[in-house]
């Protein structure tokens, strides 16, 4: 409970008297439910009647709801669902939409099930139990069920000191039990401070208990408190239903539990191959003529980069689609973009949804005259304040607003050539409360945080009182919207902080309130068919700052305004680690950081570890230094090296984001979820697993030049020199030498990686002919996978999808070969293997050589166009 008396100022600088905002223990004095009536079968489970029960602790923080249906869907073997909702279906749940979530239609219930579903009658609750071993993986029978209008709570009992990872979006370490806590999820445009809640909604959770695991989704939109307490995890929500979504798969494999939980909420997207190359960004270059300083200065290092990203600097006043004529004329963005296509190149840029409300400015015409914008309680155009001044806000539950968005992407895309767009502020972010921009059309807006204390706080009394005039709820909602009793921890204090009002209103009459943690995962599903019907075949890139449960199947995300300190760098593997259970394969964080000024030491040590980023980019603000990768010599250099690795993966990371993509693992994988039975990894949230074959040991301290690590059992070998190091036991930590410019990188004993020769861009990177580098386990066998298409293009006619295998002295490829521009295997090195002298391939016979501690064979010449076999003797 740490932060608890700073969290509790920070609500207090906001709120009313009265208002709740968290509470630690569980209702006890509430009634509960027990089962009226009969319980009925249907067509996937059971429906089960609910009524309260006499007694006190009735409305607590709300209106009670007495009458709950609880719905119990065997949707598959491994997957339950279990709904309580109100039985006049007047709460608001996720939409059953592609905005929200589409539920996957179950016709009958699923057969041998992983987990056993129990209740009691009264009071209600019910359990959860992992058929394996009995193990009651859910168990709320203890604790009272509390539905009211604006507050549902649930709990249910785990063991002491649980292994319990996920809920976010959050800045905290990837266990999260032992640390602070309560998560609160409601999305939040704030600079990553520890422990509060920022841009995204994840209500998910991964536990590993007894070596297995299974995960638990509540599948709500509202804004949330999740605690992890001794013994007990408990939830206390601000509407909604509780929709609960548990994954049980039968070998409780971690990653077993992801494609579950991915099968439901969608398949992270498949990422076109560029994309996988190094990204280049700053907010605060100040013109054209900076950005091309950028480009030219990578050139000139010869450090690797793939695109260029132009932010709102380019902007004409902030303004959406528009150019600083000055800084940015609109011919000199053509011709960057010209310039980096002509190079095989990328660009791309950031687009806001909030638009200025300025009366000569067409798209806010034009969406005016479509009427796509949010509203007020009162029906009037809710005007917030963003970067261009006061704006309006797409409403993207409208039925224009598709049509509307579709017209200003497509012409924005089309007007630059561009590759992608990076989509920012969609919590959505608001600089002041309330409607602020009410009759001050064509004004520029001071930014209230540049003013002197007394007039922030006289501002904003104003306008809350100008939204409180407005009422605290909207017509025919007795909610309270604007101050609901129980206010959860949000650490920007009221809910309607620093974002749209909750009275505000969305298409159909939905506050704000219920919808807030949708905005940004609309806008990505949105901006993604957008850019699908620009060019339908072409796989869009668009990187998100607020997203939702499912969002993945969209777009990518990086995890926002980070620090450049070393507690930020260590702690962006763990939030990429959330990122991945949450189906977000595309992720990554700032690299260098984005607040305050990066170190050559520091940037050093993050560009070796930020190569290795699912999504790798360098980007920080406005008035910090620079940290361009080629400033410093040591950066540099450790940059070069680096990324030389990750680009000869490239075949290895395309093959796992094709994994990610069909089955919903992650590219990046800490060590527990590879191996839940070690409890040694539980805590490891440093060391990463690419896949299951390369393990990244990065240094996050400052002034180190050794690290420890940890392997699991079995051979490692180092990728640079390929000397070997045996693991029997995992426990043990192993020092390993960092000098400043080495990130140590190890093989997996047992591997078999698919390789390229590194370039300085991705396409000359893939020129090269493969390289199978076969790193043998203590059997002498190895194993691998590559997969191949055009690396671009949305539908694929042909693919090819290898495996290799290597046993007793014979490579194999077996497989998919109907990629017709098959590519060739140039040269196979064995790792781990010292007598072998020649090999044959189609009659051909082979010297191979001993070089560099690996038995190589050279000019092998074998297209992938069918299986083949090599002889090794
Ligand atoms: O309020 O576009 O997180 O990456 O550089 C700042 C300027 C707005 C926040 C994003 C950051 C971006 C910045 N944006």
């Amino acid at each position: 409970m740490r932060t608890v008396s700073h969290i509790l100022v920070a609500v207090a600088a906001f709120s009313i008297s009265g208002v709740v905002a968290q509470n630690y223990d569980v209702s006890s004095s509430a009634p509960g439910y027990a089962i009226k009536g009969k319980v009925h079968k249907t067509r996937s489970g059971l429906e089960i009647p609910l009524e309260l029960n006499d007694g006190d602790g009735v409305d607590l923080y709300g209106k009670t709801i007495r009458d709950l249906v609880v719905n119990v869907d065997f949707e598959t073997a491994d997957r339950l669902h279990v709904k309580i909702g109100d039985k006049d279906e007047k709460q608001i749940p996720v939409p059953d939409h592609a905005y929200g979530l589409e539920r996957p239609k179950t016709r009958k219930p699923a057969k041998k099930l992983n987990y056993d579903f129990k209740y009691t009658e009264n009071p209600f609750g019910f359990q959860v139990i992992r058929k394996v071993d009995k193990e009651v993986i859910f168990d709320t029978s203890d604790y009272p069920l509390v539905f009211e209008d604006q507050y549902l709570e649930l709990s249910t009992a785990v063991p002491n000191d649980a292994n319990l990872y996920g809920i976010g979006e959050v800045t905290a370490p990837f266990r999260r039990n032992n640390e602070q806590n309560v998560t609160t999820v409601f999305a939040r445009d704030a600079g990553t401070p520890f422990y509060e809640n920022i841009y995204g909604a994840h209500p998910y959770y991964n536990e590993i208990r007894k070596g297995k695991a299974h995960g638990v989704f509540l599948l709500n939109a509202h804004g949330m408190d999740v605690f992890f307490s001794e013994g007990r995890v408990t939830y206390k929500v601000i509407g909604g239903v509780l929709e609960f979504y548990f994954f049980v798969p039968k070998d409780g494999k971690p990653n077993s539990v992801l494609e579950k939980y991915t099968d439901l909420v969608g398949k992270p997207f498949m990422p076109a191959m560029w994309m996988l190359g190094w990204h280049h960004c700053r907010y605060g270059f100040k013109n054209i003529s900076h950005v091309n300083w950028a480009v030219d200065g990578y050139a000139k290092a010869n450090i690797p980069l793939e695109t260029i990203w132009v932010d709102i600097d380019y902007m004409d006043h902030m303004k959406d689609f528009t150019f600083d004529e000055i800084n940015f004329p609109e011919e000199s963005m053509v011709a960057l973009s010209e310039k980096m296509h002509a190079n095989n190149q990328r660009m791309i840029t950031m687009v806001d949804p909030a638009l200025s409300n300025n009366d000569s400015y067409l798209p806010y015409e034009h969406g005016k005259e479509m009427d796509v914008f949010m509203k007020n309680s009162d029906g009037s155009e809710y005007i917030g304040q963003v970067w261009p001044g006061f704006t309006v806000f797409p409403d993207w539950w409208h039925p224009n607003v598709t049509e509307y968005w579709d017209y200003w992407i497509i012409d924005w895309m089309k007007k630059l050539d561009l590759d992608g767009l990076w989509i920012d502020m969609n919590e959505p972010a608001s600089f002041c409360l309330g409607s602020c921009g009410d009759g001050k059309a064509n004004t520029d807006p001071p930014l209230q945080w540049e003013l002197p204390e007394e007039d922030q706080i006289r501002i904003h009394a104003e306008e809350e009182a100008a939204l409180k005039a407005r009422g605290v709820s909207i017509p025919g909602d007795d909610r309270n919207l604007l101050y609901p009793n129980y206010a959860i921890n949000s650490g920007g204090g009221n809910l309607s902080e620093r974002t749209a009002p909750m009275t505000s209103l969305h298409h159909g009459g939905i506050s704000h309130y219920d919808y807030h943690n949708l905005y940004g995962h609309a806008e990505c599903s949105l901006t993604r068919n957008s850019l699908l019907k620009y060019k339908p075949d072409e796989r869009p890139f668009i990187l998100t700052r607020s997203s939702f449960s499912g969002s993945g199947q969209y777009v990518g995300h990086w995890t926002g305004d980070n620090h450049s300190s070393w507690a930020k760098l260590k702690n962006s593997i763990a939030e990429i680690f959330n990122f991945q259970m949450f189906g977000i394969a595309y992720s990554g964080a700032d690299v260098c950081g984005f607040f305050d000024n990066a170190t050559e030491t520091l940037c050093t040590r993050w560009m070796e570890i930020g190569a290795f980023y699912p999504f790798a980019r360098n980007h920080n603000t406005l008035v910090a230094s620079h940290q361009e990768p080629f400033l410093w010599e040591r950066t540099a250099e450790a940059s070069r090296r680096a990324l030389a690795v990750r680009y000869a993966l490239l075949p290895y990371y395309y093959t796992l984001f094709e994994e990610a993509h069909r089955v919903g693992t992650g590219v990046w994988r800490p060590l527990i979820f590879a191996h839940p039975e070690v409890d040694a990894f539980l805590d490891n949230d440093v060391q990463t697993l690419v896949g299951t074959d390369i393990l990244l040991t990065p240094v996050v301290e400052e002034n180190a030049t050794s690290v420890e690590g940890q392997f699991p059992e079995g051979i490692w070998y180092d990728w640079y020199t390929y000397e070997s190091h045996v693991s029997t036991s995992p426990e043990e930590k192993v020092t390993l030498e960092a000098e400043m410019e080495h990130i140590p990188v190890h093989i997996r004993g047992g591997a078999i990686l698919p390789l390229k020769t590194p370039a300085y861009l991705v396409k000359d990177t893939y020129a090269s002919p493969y390289t199978l580098l076969v790193a043998l386990d203590q059997d002498g066998e190895a194993e691998g996978r590559l997969y191949i298409d055009d690396q671009h293009s949305v539908q694929q006619p042909a693919t090819s999808d290898i495996t290799f295998s290597y046993k007793r002295g014979v490579l194999r490829a077996k497989g998919k070969f109907d990629y017709a521009d098959a590519e060739k295997v140039g040269t196979i090195k064995i790792v781990g293997a010292d007598d072998l002298t020649t090999a044959s391939y189609n009659g051909k016979k082979f010297d191979l050589e001993s070089k560099d501690g690996a038995i190589v064979l050279e000019g092998a010449d074998i297209e992938l166009t069918c299986g083949f076999t090599v002889k090794f003797r």
